[in-house]
C-alpha cells in the first residue's frame, strides 16, 4: 500500500483548536489505496517543514498533504503555489515574525504543488463540500511549509500539496465549515491524489 503523510497545524493566533488538525484526526487510516501517518506541526516557520520532512522521510512518504486554517476562506481550497517569501502580520508560535525574507536565499521564486489541485477541487465539490483552487497560500507559515516541502522533494517522486480549510463551527467566527464536511471533501481529496 502507498504511504501519505498528511499533517495538521497546532492553534494559533489566539485560537484554542486548529480545525487542520481536527479534521486530520478524525480521518481513518486508509483511504484510497494509501495508508495515511498523521502529524501534528508548530506554527514555527522552518521548524513546521523540518518536521514534515523527517517524518516523510522516516515512512517513505510517496505522497505529502499539509492541511492548515485559512480564517476568512468559505471553501476548502488546494493550493497551487508555494513562494520563496516569509512575511508574518502576527508572530508565529515562537515568537518569529520575519518581514519580506526569502524562505531559500538565492531559490526559486516558486513551486507549483505536484498533486492536480484542479481535479482534487472538483472531486471536493462533487461531494457536495465547497471547494475551489488557491493560487496563494500566503506567506506565513502554511507557504513556509508548502514551498520548503516542494524545494526539497523537487524531482524525487515524492508528491507534495497544500489544502487549506475555513474555521469550524466550534470556533464561533464567520464564515465557517462543520468539521465533517472537511473531512468528507479531505477523503475527496485523497481519492483523487492519482487523478492527473
Ligand atoms: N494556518 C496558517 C499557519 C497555520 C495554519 O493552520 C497559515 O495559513 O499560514
Amino acid at each position: 500500500m502507498k504511504k501519505l503523510l498528511i499533517t495538521g497545524f497546532e492553534p494559533f493566533g489566539g485560537e484554542e483548536i486548529n480545525p487542520s488538525w481536527e479534521a486530520v484526526q478524525r480521518l481513518p487510516s486508509e483511504i484510497g489505496g494509501y495508508s495515511l501517518t498523521k502529524l501534528l506541526l508548530p506554527v514555527v516557520f522552518g521548524d513546521a517543514a523540518e518536521s514534515a520532512i523527517a517524518e516523510a522521510e522516516r515512512i517513505s512518504a510517496d505522497v505529502i498533504v499539509c492541511i492548515g486554517q485559512a480564517g476568512g476562506r468559505n471553501a476548502v481550497t488546494p493550493e497551487l503555489v508555494g513562494i520563496n517569501l516569509r512575511h508574518a502580520s502576527i508572530p508565529d508560535n515562537c515568537g518569529n515574525a520575519p518581514e519580506d525574507e526569502p524562505i531559500i536565499a538565492g531559490g526559486n521564486a516558486a513551486y507549483f504543488s505536484t498533486l492536480p489541485v484542479r481535479k482534487i477541487a472538483e472531486a471536493i465539490n462533487s461531494v457536495g463540500v465547497c471547494a475551489r483552487v488557491s493560487y496563494s497560500a500566503g506567506a506565513y507559515v502554511c507557504n513556509d511549509l508548502l514551498y520548503t516541502l516542494l524545494a526539497h522533494f523537487e524531482n524525487s517522486g515524492v508528491k507534495v500539496g497544500f489544502i487549506h480549510i475555513p474555521y469550524s463551527l466550534e470556533q464561533n467566527k464567520e464564515p465557517a465549515m462543520d468539521i465533517n464536511d472537511v473531512i468528507k471533501g479531505l477523503t475527496a481529496a485523497i481519492e483523487n491524489i492519482d487523478n492527473s
